[in-house]
């Protein structure tokens, strides 16, 4: 028995299903997860001395790819003076200036420790400032594990097949309406069967929690224009696309500029870090400049502040990156498409800069009600062969994969390779 599946027996008794968080468990790829002991650029090793190509890099953060050489200095700086004080520090000041200037949205920003806090104040917020109680999700985005957003969610809650989850009241639930992604219609009919009753509007404006769906042309402009005409407040929640699709996030790359904006991953460089920010009118509302409460012991922290500033900085100081990922990325899923030709396979690769999704379906996905056509046995297939020959990819077809600057052409031409006799092993 190696060492992982050893560990995992002690998880089990030890953690729910065995983990943190659920997607971590394997449970939609069988098996058992691999137990991580050491990280390096685009490189993971097991706690067996296994080597794997990362594509989760911890589900988004490592745009920079593992360790990078300046943040951990920086952090071994900040070790040496302290971790936390609980009172403000100039690194706050810092890390918010540098956020305000790449995020076109943002005029004032506050920090939290995750992205589902980062979610949760910003609906709350939304709902203050309108006096409304509605919110719009659409079918298959994700926002955290909020109760107001157990509703028709992606990633885990899609990944495991959970209903609407238990424990969520039915009049939270009630207050959480909910669309088609792509499909405006869908919207116009909720807003006109709920006049004045929308607070705001929230979305991934890039998917990855059902897979990587972008917005079909003009789609981010039609809800923001609905937006506008109707009150309603309109939430980018970036969380994954913040620095990821583009320097200022999807909204930066589609020139859609939201009311409100919430972050995670990057901004903390791999250390626990959320914020949420937006128009100054809006953000003033908080406590304790105003009546809307929200708090946290670690928030703003100067650890994780610091890994998330000395991310943000190498992010926007060297105009090469965000090419260089878009070559790499396309080069990947380039290669992916040829192996899906040569073999004849009818599957979709999605792609928004350095995230993707090979989707186990003959439609285009543009929307929850294709990418649940999946035949997410044969993801899990695929899955374990990739992981096999050295590929870590996410343990679910409703998840993105993400590039680092550190996936070399030695990286992409083996994932490449992989994926061509993963996709002959599993459709012999
Ligand atoms: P956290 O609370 O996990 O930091 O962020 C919640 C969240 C909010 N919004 C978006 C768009 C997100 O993608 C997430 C978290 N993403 C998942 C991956 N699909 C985190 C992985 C996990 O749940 O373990």
């Amino acid at each position: 028995m190696n060492k992982s599946t050893t560990l995992f027996d002690d998880a089990l008794s030890l953690l729910p299903g065995g983990v943190n968080s659920p997607v971590r468990a394997f449970r939609a790829v069988g098996g058992s997860p691999v137990f991580m002991e050491s990280a390096a650029g685009s490189k993971l090793r097991d706690v067996d001395g296994n080597e794997y190509i990362d594509y989760i890099g911890s589900w988004g953060p490592f745009i920079l790819g593992h360790s990078h050489p300046r943040v951990v200095a920086a952090l071994h700086a900040q070790l040496d003076k302290a971790t936390s004080f609980g009172a403000p520090t100039e690194l706050e000041n810092l890390l918010a200036a540098k956020i305000i200037d790449m995020v076109p949205g943002i005029e004032m920003v506050r920090m939290v420790n995750s992205g589902t806090e980062a979610t949760l104040s910003a609906i709350r917020l939304a709902r203050a400032f309108t006096r409304r109680e509605k919110i719009l999700k659409f079918e298959g985005c994700y926002h955290g594990h909020g109760d107001s957003f157990l509703i028709k969610a992606g990633s885990g809650v899609a990944t495991l097949g959970l209903p609407d989850s238990p424990g969520v009241t039915s009049s939270t639930a009630e207050d959480t309406l909910t669309a088609r992604f792509n499909d405006i219609d869908s919207v116009e009919e909720m807003v006109k069967a709920f006049p004045d009753r929308i607070a705001c509007i929230i979305l991934e404006p890039v998917v990855g929690n059902m897979g990587c769906v972008p917005p079909d042309e003009g789609f981010l402009e039609a809800l923001r224009a609905l937006c506008t005409r109707e009150g309603i407040l309109l939430l980018f929640d970036e969380v994954m696309t913040g620095f990821r699709v583009a320097p200022g996030g999807a909204q930066q790359r589609y020139n859609v500029t939201p009311d409100l904006t919430t972050l995670g991953k990057i901004i903390g460089g791999g250390l626990p870090v959320g914020a949420y920010g937006g128009r100054r009118d809006i953000m003033e509302m908080i406590a304790p400049a105003g009546p809307v409460y929200q708090a946290g012991t670690l928030s703003g922290n100067p650890l994780a502040m610091t890994a998330g500033l000395e991310t943000l900085r190498l992010l926007s100081g060297d105009d090469g990156l965000y090419p260089l990922l878009e070559r790499q990325a396309a080069r990947l899923a380039d290669g992916i498409r040829g192996n899906l030709d040569e073999l004849g396979l009818p599957y979709v690769s999605n792609r928004v800069g350095s995230m993707l999704t090979l989707f186990f379906t003959d439609k285009p996905v543009h929307s929850w009600d294709e990418a649940k056509t999946c035949d997410t046995e044969l993801y899990a297939r695929y899955f374990t062969e990739m992981l096999k020959r050295g590929i870590y990819l996410a343990p679910a077809q409703f998840e993105a994969a993400f590039l680092s600057i550190m996936h070399d052409d030695d990286d992409i031409d083996r994932t490449i390779e992989a994926n061509r006799e993963s996709l002959r092993a599993i459709v012999k």
